[in-house]
């Protein structure tokens, strides 16, 4: 095969570790991976975007560098999460079109579908109809990946395609209370009611519904996009499994051994209530793919996050 250089934009994040943890079980002969931070480049710039390509002439890129957050995160910063993002994902394909990429795998989210829709959803309905309030600066700003990525295709003829994971977790997550997602701010917060003897607090109701895949798992399944997925149209990456957020909770809890008590916080947002995605798409492409359960995946991510509690992101 030949030489392969890929580029990881948002290698040092959640997702960009997983596929790194993943790669050591996987690695093939002639593909040079390089992942990326913002210290590499600020890719919400043109020209630092294009200095980058410049220096590492990439031959594939899997696109992963973008403004994430939670619910709460989201919510105050709907502006930021659309012009920033843009910026990032405009830059990257321009860039790969002008030199030449062979194939660029970007990645959206479950969280982006129409708030109004029918159950389960799956990748046809991406544009029919506006996304949920709290997150329509960055679900529209990563439609627009799909967008761009069929306009290189019919006038550029450029490989673009995309990915949409359901909620994300794993180690090298990022644990902030405010600006994190739901896994990591739960396992921040019953980790410090554990050392201080305070209530675990959980936001909203507990009962919204969600898909939660493994960051070691999705990694295994980008690098696999990468490889083999030859189509334009994204292709949703999400377990089989819908757990409550109660549920996913209560996990937290048992995983982290916690006796103390529990508060739910019912003032606070509970977003919205289920994003249900089909993975038949995926399961057509990878009928034996196995999860891995969601309790082992927890207690493994809770157990990363207590033995690197001093340099975990928060
Ligand atoms: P993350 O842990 O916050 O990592 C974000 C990455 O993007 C970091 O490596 C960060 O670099 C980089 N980045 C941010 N701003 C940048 C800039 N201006 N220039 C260059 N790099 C920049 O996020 P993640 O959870 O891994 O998310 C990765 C991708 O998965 C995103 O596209 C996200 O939308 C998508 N996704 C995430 C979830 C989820 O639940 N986490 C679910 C669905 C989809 P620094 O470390 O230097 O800041
Ligand atoms: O992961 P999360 O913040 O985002 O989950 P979404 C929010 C849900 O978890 C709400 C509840 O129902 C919250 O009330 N929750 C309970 C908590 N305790 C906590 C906590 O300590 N922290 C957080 N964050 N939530 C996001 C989108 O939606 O999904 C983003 O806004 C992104 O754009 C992400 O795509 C994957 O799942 O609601």
């Amino acid at each position: 095969m030949e030489k392969r250089v890929i580029l990881v934009t948002g290698g040092t994040g959640l997702v960009g570790k997983g596929i790194e943890t993943a790669l050591e079980s996987c690695k093939e002969e002639g593909e040079e991976w390089i992942f990326l931070s913002s210290k590499d480049a600020d890719l919400s710039s043109e020209s630092s975007t294009m200095a980058l390509f410049e220096k590492y002439k990439p031959t594939h890129v899997i696109h992963l560098a973008a403004i994430v957050g939670g619910l709460f995160a989201n919510m105050k910063a709907n502006c930021d999460f659309f012009r920033l993002n843009m910026k990032m994902n405009t830059n990257i394909l321009e860039m790969a079109q002008k030199f030449n990429v062979k194939k660029v795998v970007s990645c959206m989210s479950t969280c982006i579908f129409p708030d109004k829709t029918t159950y389960p959803i799956d990748e046809t309905m991406l544009h029919n109809g506006p996304p949920h309030s709290s997150n329509y600066g960055y679900s529209y700003a990563k439609r627009m990946i799909d967008v761009l990525n069929r306009s290189y295709k019919e006038q550029y003829n450029c490989d673009f395609t995309s990915i949409i994971p359901c909620n994300v977790f794993g180690p090298h997550d990022n644990f902030n209370i405010q600006n994190g997602h739901v896994v990591p701010g739960l396992i921040n917060k019953v980790v410090e009611a554990q050392k201080n003897g305070t209530p675990f607090e959980i936001w909203g109701t507990g009962s919204p519904l969600r898909q939660f895949i493994y960051s070691i798992d999705l990694g295994k399944l980008i690098i696999w996009v990468l490889r083999e997925y030859k189509e334009v149209d994204p292709i949703i990456l999400a377990s089989d499994q819908e757990v409550s957020i109660k549920d996913v909770a209560f996990m937290i809890k048992d995983a982290a051994e916690f006796q103390g008590e529990v508060k739910f916080l019912t003032d606070k947002a509970d977003g919205q209530f289920k994003k249900t995605a089909s993975n038949d798409k995926l399961k057509c492409y990878l009928p034996q793919f196995q999860f891995t359960p969601l309790e082992t995946a927890i207690k493994e991510s809770v157990t990363w996050y207590k033995e690197n509690y001093a340099t975990a992101r928060r």
